[in-house]
């Protein structure tokens, strides 16, 4: 059976780590397209030359062409300039609406038949365009950004309580911004609920509320953290992790139940919009939308 294809368009930070993975878990043949000529090139031969100790057989391709992403089974876009400190996501909203509109134009034309997630910020607005050039059902256009944020929400989770993140579950959805919803309610250790842990561990129910606040708050600006501590660019392991999550499950039909930024047509009582909301994710795309009753109570610690 031929080797699934993956594209990677944007060859920067978060594009070496994807074709590094991609590598690693031999997801299928790889293509790392830039405007740029001969960094994609040099960082896909780099990758490469080390098969021999990270034990795959995959073809790494850089490249400055479009035409080389034809027949891509799933491609990944992360083309776009990143925040630097002091900005918001939106503030890179002109400059990278150029760019997303000539990447979905390559793909539309290269790759018609691929998946697409979408890494690039302000994502909302990203995927939003992106599948308005291409015209991809949106079962194949999709934002990557809650696999992140509420895998950030694990990690604070986890080192409050003192357990293996792999225990923890909760999860953020929403907008990829300050509107992002961490969902406290339903954050568990092992089914176990978070906020009662952490009113047991401090004997008050007020404290615990003002501890997940804290991580709330920081889940809500992992991203701007990470960005003030760099100084040149935004986070770049943990996106593309995240994104690799998404692609494996679309690409060995997983089902995983992701958090995805994914195009509402009625779920949750909205239409028309991307927004972040579990997905089943699989050979399918999106192959549905999780819904679940939504109110203040769930998204707030008081209601505990
Ligand atoms: O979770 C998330 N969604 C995110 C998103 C988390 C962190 C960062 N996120 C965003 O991803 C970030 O705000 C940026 O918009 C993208 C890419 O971040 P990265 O850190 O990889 O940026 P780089 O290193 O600057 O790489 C961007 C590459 C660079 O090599 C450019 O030459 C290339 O994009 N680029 C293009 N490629 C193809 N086509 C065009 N037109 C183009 N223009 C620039």
């Amino acid at each position: 059976m031929a080797r699934a294809k993956i594209s990677l368009i944007g060859g920067g930070q978060i594009g070496g780590v994807l074709a590094q993975l991609c590598a690693l878990r031999e997801l299928g043949d790889v293509v790392l397209f830039d405007i740029v000529e001969g960094m994609p090139q040099g960082k896909m031969l780099d990758i490469a030359e080390v098969a021999r100790i990270d034990q795959f057989d995959v073809e790494l391709k850089g490249t400055n062409s479009y035409a080389d992403i034809a027949g891509s089974d799933i491609v990944i876009v992360t083309a776009g300039l990143p925040r630097k400190p002091g900005m918001s996501r939106d503030d890179l909203l002109g400059v990278n609406a150029k760019i997303m509109k000539q990447v979905s134009e390559g793909i539309k034309e290269f790759a018609p038949d691929s998946f697409v997630i979408i890494i690039s910020n302000p994502l909302d607005a990203m995927v939003t365009l992106c599948q308005k050039v291409t015209g991809f059902p949106p079962e194949r256009i999709i934002g990557q950004a809650g696999v992140l944020d509420s895998n950030r929400f694990c990690s604070f989770i986890a080192w409050e309580l003192g357990v293996s993140v792999r225990d923890v579950n909760a999860m953020v959805l929403g907008g990829h911004g300050d509107t992002m919803v961490p969902i406290i309610r339903y954050a568990n250790v092992n089914g176990i609920p978070v906020m009662e842990q952490l009113v047991r561990k401090y004997g008050s129910e007020a404290k615990a509320e003002e501890v997940m606040t804290a991580m709330v708050e920081r889940t809500k600006m992992a991203g701007g953290e990470v960005v003030k501590l760099l100084g040149n660019g935004s986070a770049f392991y943990s996106p593309a992790s995240s994104a690799i999550t998404m692609a494996e499950a679309i690409l060995r039909d997983q089902k995983r139940v992701l958090p995805c930024c994914a195009l509402l047509t009625g779920e949750f009582g909205v239409n028309n919009y991307y927004v972040g909301v579990p997905c089943v994710m699989g050979a399918g795309g999106i192959e549905k939308i999780v819904e679940f009753e939504l109110d203040d109570e769930i998204c707030q610690t008081s209601s505990f």
